[in-house]
């Protein structure tokens, strides 16, 4: 077995066997297995019990697939908006969408309406789905960018829907529609199904083209690593995962979603992250399976409702999305007062998301992210000279794979920069390699930063700092943070004449950014430091001030 993984020319294969992908449509691939439980939970919300069985919500997001055909005029590929946060109607929209021949474009509920009207701009989306509550924001969106969209809100109480929108169950409860149009839909593996946003390796974020394909092949290759823990397909046993973390971030939609509905398991979805409830709902729904981002892991580790009872059901527990030390699991471990089957993921928006992740049973170092899942192969280059380095040799690491994005949307620049030429899927971070595969992700090389497992692209918020009237120019880098991993730090010039009030910059980014965008440490410059081709030379700036 040991060093099967490299090849001759020192690209790096999977150790386990390929897997085959069935060619198929997402949709078709997650309700395939329906008849074996009609009756079993979906998905339920862990503070008012609200839920679904497998049977309730396939017949449901078929009738709200039909109505958005036919009250709505959806065509095969139009992006519809969903900007909800972890209700568990989310999968019902997600699918109905998908059924429809729509494209699902997820927006992060708490984006402040600068964010979100871009978004609805670049993705040229036609409908929007959202809470009641957050309607406003679309709205204001909508006025920002001079445009008018039907919206459709998911009630999660009794209230009416707000006027001017149509409410999600009088489209998915409609005894009445006509379903013969659904049999015009003509949708197939390689159709874009989803379209995220992603910076990538630098800029602003760009539409990334999932296809069916794509997320139905990352769902099958995560089968084999994570199939055995966490589901039993036996008549009985039904697993249950807590869903925190947002199904709008591709980590929750094809790990948590679509996959785990393809193999029949709860999910118990919580839509307002508190410690308390948090913990409570885990003891109450028993979950067994526990996805979390880093931040999560420490808060586990310290938090006083954090205890042998309170974590009793857990059994597996998965990280991914940021960089995580092996003592914050021990410490995590310390609370549960036993060891847990604690696996680690990598990946990224582009890749659907999974790359590489760890096996059960992993015990030895649990900062690594684990071999290359099954279809996967990967490189690991000095990336100034391109030249394939061996292993235990920190360098890019780059990816071929069923899973790796067909490309952002209308940017043959970004694709340029993304994909070599002979077609190797570049992620801008930086990792080694050992003799068996074995993936640690040492750290990022794109300006890309993450807040709490987020992507914070320093592009952004310079644009935001820009159109401060005071403001001449502004770099933004990442900075490490105890709990969120990283946070921004401005480095900004002003114009002559104006006054440094940091404070009053802060408020100006607080309104236009969600919170964990937010720039609380802001260094004023007389120049910001930059190449000869104007790039900013954002290493310089962490060198000198961080
Ligand atoms: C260090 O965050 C994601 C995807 C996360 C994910 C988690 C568990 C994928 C599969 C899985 O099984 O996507 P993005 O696009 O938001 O961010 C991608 C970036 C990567 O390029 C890398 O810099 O997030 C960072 N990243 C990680 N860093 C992702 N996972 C890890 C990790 N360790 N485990």
């Amino acid at each position: 077995r040991k060093s099967s993984v490299w090849n001759q020319d020192k690209t790096i294969k999977s150790p386990f066997k390929d897997v085959e992908i069935p060619n198929c449509t997402l949709y078709d691939y997650v309700w395939q297995n329906l008849d074996r439980w009609p009756e079993r939970t979906l998905a339920v919300c862990s503070t008012t019990g609200r839920g679904y069985t497998y049977e309730q919500a396939f017949k449901l997001s078929n009738t709200f697939a039909a109505n958005l055909r036919k009250k709505f005029s959806v065509r095969d590929g139009d992006a519809i908006a969903v900007m909800l946060p972890n209700v568990p109607d989310y999968p019902i929209v997600s699918l109905g969408i998908l059924e429809a021949g729509g494209v699902i474009t997820s927006i992060n509920p708490i984006y402040t309406a600068h964010e979100v009207q871009r978004q609805l701009v670049l993705s040229d989306a036609k409908i929007v789905v959202t809470l009641p509550e957050t309607v406003n924001v679309i709205r204001e969106a909508l006025a920002i960018a001079k445009k008018q969209l039907p919206i459709i809100t998911v009630r999660t109480n009794g209230n009416p829907a707000p006027e001017g929108t149509v409410l999600f169950n009088e489209l998915s409860e409609d005894l009445s529609v006509d379903k013969s149009c659904l049999k015009e839909v003509r949708r197939s593996a390689n159709d874009i199904c989803l379209l995220p946003y992603s910076s990538g390796t630098t800029g602003l974020p760009k539409g990334v083209e999932l296809s069916h394909r794509n997320i139905v092949a990352n769902c099958e290759q995560i089968n084999e690593p994570l199939i055995k823990c966490d589901n039993e397909t036996t008549p009985t046993h039904q697993d249950r995962v807590m869903v925190v973390l947002p199904f709008f971030h591709i980590y929750a939609a094809t790990v948590l979603m679509f996959h785990k509905i393809s193999l029949g398991i709860k999910l118990v979805t919580l839509d307002k992250f508190q410690p308390e409830t948090f913990f409570d709902a885990m003891v109450k729904y028993k979950t067994n399976v526990l996805f979390v981002a880093p931040p999560l892991v420490l808060l586990m580790g310290s938090h006083p409702a954090a205890t042998e009872k309170s974590l009793q059901h857990l059994e597996v527990l998965v990280n991914g999305a940021a960089p995580l030390s092996g003592s914050d699991v021990d410490r995590f471990f310390g609370r549960a007062k036993r060891k847990l089957d604690f696996r680690q993921g990598y990946g990224l928006t582009e890749t659907s998301p999974t790359v590489a992740i760890t096996q059960k049973g992993w015990d030895k170092n649990y900062s690594s992210t684990g071999p290359p899942i099954p279809n996967t192969h990967l490189r690991i280059i000095d990336p100034n000279t391109f030249e394939n380095l061996g292993p235990n040799q920190t360098g890019e690491i780059l990816i071929k794979g069923p899973q790796v994005m067909r490309g952002y949307r209308n940017n043959p620049e970004a694709n340029n920069e993304a994909f070599t030429a002979d077609g190797w899927f570049r992620t801008g971070d930086l990792a080694v390699v050992d003799e068996d595969g074995v993936v640690t992700i040492a750290d990022r090389l794109k300006e890309l930063i993450k807040v709490k497992g987020f992507q914070v692209p320093p592009a952004e918020l310079e644009a935001v700092l820009r159109e401060h009237p005071s403001i001449n120019d502004a770099a933004v880098v990442g900075v490490p943070h105890p709990v969120n991993g990283e946070v921004p730090k401005a480095f900004v010039v002003l114009k002559e004449g104006h006054n440094k009030v940091s404070k009053e910059i802060s408020e100006f980014v607080k309104e236009r950014v969600a919170p964990y965008k937010r720039v609380n440490d802001i260094v004023f410059l007389d120049s910001i430091p930059k190449s000869a081709s104007g790039k900013i030379l954002r290493k310089e700036l962490k060198q000198k001030y961080c």
